[in-house]
């Protein structure tokens, strides 16, 4: 059925959260997968998929669903739990297909062998300006009930292709377009600053005529759903974007804000004390 709120409290969405950072971790256990990026937007797409967005996990051509491009298509495996934990297939299929032949999941997310993957991405600075052209032909049929939602890395802020769609969108009044920024502060070789620094990225969306909304701690669940639930209605004329200032390798403490955990596999003993931690964190925050 195509649907939205899934999980309706914050403290629902905390638990949905450290679920999919225990898929992750196994996953990365038996493959390296980019893990570090992975976490960092874990606690954005959780509220997104389990929460904001409508989706048929028995249709996903649905016409009436909500669009979801995962622009940094890296972060292949942090979407497909996501659309596990709402049934469009299970996460010991992830696990068990992940980079195999016929598998239908892999480092970067791939529309041919995936029903469930709107547009396929992994070349980075492609998905936005696709996204922005979703949005503009749901504007030109009248559409006002469905949002393109896009999920964007800092790193990738570099291609010139995001800008020129920025500047569309803005042109083009696309409102139902919906951005994420996951504003980790590192891209695989280095930190942002030392690739090519990004300045006050807020500003420049603005700049471009976007509606900014600054996520402080785009981590915290409680402050990522009330930047959903006041989003501005589908048919306004302004596209916003949601600047989500994370922690890359967010909830694992060794591979917090490390440029080495990017990408990687981790060992079973790894995997064992990472998890328990997360048990540990998670029952302090939702007791
Ligand atoms: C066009 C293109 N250039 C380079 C790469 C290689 N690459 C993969 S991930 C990545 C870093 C991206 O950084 P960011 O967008 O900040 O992603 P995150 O740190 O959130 O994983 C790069 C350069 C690519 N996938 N596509």
């Amino acid at each position: 059925m195509l649907s939205n709120r899934r999980l309706e409290t914050v403290k629902e969405l905390k638990i949905a959260a450290c679920n999919i950072r225990k898929d992750l971790l196994r996953l990365c256990s038996v493959q390296a997968i980019h893990i570090g990026g992975d976490l960092s937007v874990t606690d954005v797409m959780t509220v997104l998929w389990q929460y904001q967005m409508k989706y048929d996990p028995a249709d996903p051509n649905a016409i009436g669903r909500d669009r979801f491009v995962l622009s940094k298509g890296h972060a292949s495996a942090v979407t497909s739990f996501n659309q596990a934990a709402i049934g469009c297939f299970s996460a010991d299929d992830v696990i068990n297909e992940y980079a195999t032949d016929q598998g239908r999941f892999s480092m970067h997310s791939c529309n041919l062998v995936n029903p469930f993957v709107e547009v396929s991405t992994g070349s980075l600075g492609h998905g936005m300006p696709v996204a922005c052209g979703m949005a503009a032909a749901l504007k030109l049929l009248g559409n006002k009930e469905n949002r393109v939602y896009v999920v964007m890395g800092d790193g990738e802020q570099s291609e010139g292709s995001i800008w020129e769609a920025a500047m569309n969108a803005a042109h083009q009044k696309l409102g139902n377009l919906v951005a994420i920024l996951d504003f980790n502060g590192l891209e695989a070789d280095g930190t942002i600053d030392e690739v090519t620094g990004l300045g006050n990225i807020s500003q420049k969306y603005r700049d471009c005529g976007w509606n900014v909304v600054d996520i402080f701690n785009g981590n915290d669940i409680a402050d990522i759903k009330e930047a959903f639930d006041n989003l501005p209605a589908v048919d306004s004329d302004v596209p916003t974007i949601l600047v989500c200032h994370t922690t890359k390798g967010m909830g694992v403490d060794f591979m917090e804000n490390q440029v080495r955990w990017h990408a990687g596999k981790i060992t079973e003993e790894q995997y064992i004390d990472a998890v328990k931690k997360l048990d540990e964190k998670l029952s302090k925050e939702v007791q």
